[in-house]
């Protein structure tokens, strides 16, 4: 009875690990996927994550149900984790916040509250952004469009038009918000232009949905990686916020992240948990524990973050080494051909950089030098090496003049 079924195209990202594992050249190199290797291009687990769990085990807890919402001491570490410890908000209990599916499963419990209590209300995303935001949204009834945000011409953010979609867009709109290390353009708002594009959606009654997917890969610290949610939340702006633990604490197959509806009133956010938990109940019921207790040891534990800061520091070598590489390629570049401003590599921030390769040279990438990488240009350089950035600055330069 399914014979009418046609096959859905692959994955834009995830199918280049697919393609990925079905090569046998023993020089390939994988930057599709966001995640991070270490210099041998293995995964890498967290000292901090082994230490939580070596807790865990010596706690020997059970395999009971969590509530609908999660685990009660992780919702409240992601929340200060987002706002800061004794945010007047949290304080307040202005904050609903819903442990979920990693960022994906907490956007797309998001946008199924927008479809059902906002009905009508469209999304805008930016252009161009993480594709899965579009799918997320289609499939729960969400209409999305776009704005203006990234200037290929500079490489940088188109701020003027940024601005002027905030401008056009209808009173009330919600606007999806990269919190910081823009996928896939490696483009943020510095904290002065955060100002002027929260000042002009103020002023349009917009509501801003944070994906904060990256906390701590754009400057390497998790604090500073919150200024642009900050900011709204002193600004006294209500908005979501989906958070992921995939990168930040390594935590991809866990399933662990959060969406907080940040708001002004007490009451509406005991309304609005109960929603979430109601629209959580009927898509999954509950989240899986594990992840859940990792990172609210880590956060919660004084010696693990709060002042030590174990994370951080582990947090600041990952970071620190895609920043090293981001230097390193910069350099292979601009002496494999001086003639071209290849400055983008080192301005971007977070795992990825886009290049700027057209489709036909993506394919010359990947069929001849066997370096798999999303159509749009984008490599993860959280998948590459200082012993693989000659190889790719090669493969970058013939490609381009090919
Ligand atoms: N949002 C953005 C912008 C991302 O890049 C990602 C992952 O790459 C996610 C959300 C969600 O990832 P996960 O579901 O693993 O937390
Ligand atoms: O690299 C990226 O942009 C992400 C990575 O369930 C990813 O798409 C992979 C699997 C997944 C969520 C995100």
């Amino acid at each position: 009875f399914l014979g009418g079924v046609e096959p859905s195209p692959p994955d834009p990202i995830l199918g280049v690990s697919v393609a990925f594992r079905a090569c046998d050249d023993p020089n390939k190199l994988n930057l599709g996927v966001g995640a991070y290797r270490t210099e041998e291009l293995q995964p890498y687990v967290l000292e901090v994550v082994r230490e939580a769990e070596r807790r865990m085990i010596a706690a020997g807890h059970d395999k009971e149900y969590l509530p609908m919402q999660g685990l009660a001491e992780f919702c409240g570490a992601t929340a200060e984790l987002l706002l800061g410890k004794g945010h007047p908000a949290i304080a307040e209990k202005r904050v609903a916040t819903i442990q979920s599916l990693s960022g994906t499963g907490s956007l797309r419990v998001g946008a199924a509250f927008i479809a059902k209590f906002l009905p009508g209300k469209a999304v805008y995303l930016p252009s161009p952004t993480w594709g899965n935001h579009k799918n997320i949204l289609a499939d729960s009834g969400v209409e999305w469009r776009e704005y203006a945000y990234y200037d290929a011409s500079t490489v940088g953010l188109d701020l003027a038009g940024f601005l002027k979609s905030i401008d056009d867009a209808q009173e009330g709109s919600i606007f999806m918000l990269h919190g910081c290390a823009h996928n896939p353009t490696g483009v943020d708002p510095t904290l002065a232009e955060w100002r002027q594009i929260a000042d002009a959606m103020q002023k349009k009654n917009h509501v801003a949905f944070f994906d904060v997917a990256y906390q701590g890969f754009a400057s390497g610290s998790l604090v500073e990686d919150a200024a642009a949610p900050r900011l709204f939340a002193e600004m006294g702006m209500e908005f979501f916020c989906a958070q992921s633990y995939s990168k930040n604490l390594g935590l991809y197959a866990e399933r662990i992240g959060a969406l907080n509806a940040v708001l002004n009133d007490a009451t509406a956010a005991t309304n609005t948990l109960s929603q979430m938990n109601r629209i959580a109940r009927a898509m999954y019921s509950n989240p899986p524990v594990h992840g859940a207790r990792i990172a609210a040891t880590v956060i919660n534990d004084p010696e693990l973050f709060q002042a030590r800061s174990r994370w951080n520091d582990e947090m600041g070598t990952m970071a620190g080494r895609i920043k090293t590489v981001r230097r390193e390629l910069f350099e292979e570049l601009t002496r494999l051909n001086p003639d071209k401003d290849w400055s983008f590599v080192t301005r971007q921030i977070g795992m990825f950089s886009f290049t700027g390769l057209s489709p036909a040279q993506v394919e010359r990438m990947t069929g001849t030098h066997k370096i798999f990488m999303t159509k749009d240009g984008r490599i993860s350089l959280a998948g590459l090496s200082s012993a693989k950035v000659k190889y790719l600055a090669n493969a970058i330069d013939d490609s381009f003049r090919n």
